[in-house]
């Protein structure tokens, strides 16, 4: 039986550890609903096995499906990944998913944070989500995890932690008037710190361009290490991500972190323009309250929604001439792991990429 914990993690002796500390497992969700994703979903269940099958060779996988998905998912899995029914909205556990804090003795714990589908009814990408925001609290019970209901709204991939005491986010999404409007910078601060842990919070201004989210920092920078930063960059001055990862540069150098570090920032040059065709668009399913998908819009494209694995991390993969550079300028600060990339178009159609469809349960 588990418990629905009064307090905080903080005061408990719990923090959120970096998603480069052993893993017990990676939870992910299936994916299917029609207006998000092409043909049914077919195309991204390609994907996402393809992922799940990747970071299975790595660590336990453990996929949660609804239940008419059930059959067809314990098909296309590898039988080395877990299949379990799990009602969801759709497939992004990171978001939906449960955030995992630790002590010092190794217990684990849940926060289950309010989520509103990234906007509620004010600019939300679905209604309803009430299956999505149980996702937490049914993980908690398999795996009999106590729990905290954070009485907020955030998302896994609106946050980045070093494991050290520092935070990284945006000012975007956690400031937008769609997630918390009553609170204030300084409260979502002090609750960020209540939660998780740390010490230092630091501030970007924007996501990736187009990023459906309300710019989420897991598309647009993450700590490779404690004092070292991946951020998504282009060289052309021209292109509208320049100015939001020129901003994102220039705070990043003028940041200490809880360790009282100055950050060394890797730049990865995002993939050239990928945009969605006829036929990508016509496959969508067109319902009222779902992000539209229009053929010749841009698609919010980074190689920094990667995923940490034990001994490993899987990049997405576009099709594109950037797609190695990236592992190349990242592999000297991600020392001792095997670097994978795997096919993802149909999970970037979808709104996300590899960091968005996984969440990391500690060792
Ligand atoms: O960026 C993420 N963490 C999730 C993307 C969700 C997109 C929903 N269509």
């Amino acid at each position: 039986m588990t418990r629905l914990l009064a307090g905080a993690p903080l005061s408990d002796g719990y923090r959120m550890p970096a998603e480069w500390e052993p893993h017990r497992r990676t939870w992910m969700l299936w994916p299917e609903r029609p207006d998000n994703w092409r043909m049914g979903g077919k195309p991204a269940q390609v994907a996402f096995a393809a992922v799940a099958a990747a970071i299975a060779a790595f660590e336990p996988v453990t996929i949660g499906v609804n239940r008419d998905q059930y059959q067809n998912a314990r098909e296309m899995m590898p039988h080395d990944v877990r299949v379990v029914e799990l009602a969801n909205n759709d497939a992004w556990m990171r978001d939906c998913g449960p955030t995992f804090v630790t002590d010092l003795s190794g217990n684990l714990r849940v926060i289950d944070w309010e989520f509103n589908a990234w906007g509620g009814l004010a600019g939300g990408l679905y209604f309803p989500w009430d299956r999505d925001d149980q996702v937490a609290r049914k993980v908690a019970d398999l795996e009999e995890v106590d729990r905290y209901r954070a009485p907020f709204v955030l998302e896994g991939g609106s946050i980045h932690v070093d494991g050290q005491g520092t935070l990284l986010t945006t000012e975007e999404c956690l400031l937008n008037p769609n997630r918390n409007p009553s609170m204030s910078k300084a409260e979502i601060e002090e609750a960020l710190k209540r939660y998780t842990g740390v010490k230092t919070v630091l501030w970007l201004s924007a996501g990736v361009y187009r990023d459906e989210t309300s710019g989420h920092v897991d598309n647009l920078a993450c700590f490779l290490q404690p004092g070292i930063v991946a951020l998504t960059w282009t060289d052309d001055h021209n292109d509208p991500q320049y100015p939001i990862s020129k901003d994102a540069l220039d705070r990043l150098s003028k940041f200490t972190d809880a360790g009282g570090r100055d950050l060394k920032v890797i730049k990865v040059h995002q993939p050239d323009p990928i945009i969605i065709t006829e036929a990508e668009a016509e496959g969508v399913d067109v319902m009222d309250g779902s992000y539209p998908r229009m053929a010749g819009d841009r698609m919010a494209a980074s190689y920094i929604n990667f995923y940490f694995c034990n001994g490993g991390a899987v990049f997405p993969a576009f099709g594109d001439h950037h797609d190695g550079q990236a592992l190349e300028a990242l592999r000297p600060y991600i020392p001792g792991r095997q670097l994978i990339n795997t096919p993802a178009r149909e999970i970037l159609l979808g709104g996300g990429n590899i960091h968005c469809i996984t969440q990391q349960q500690p060792a």
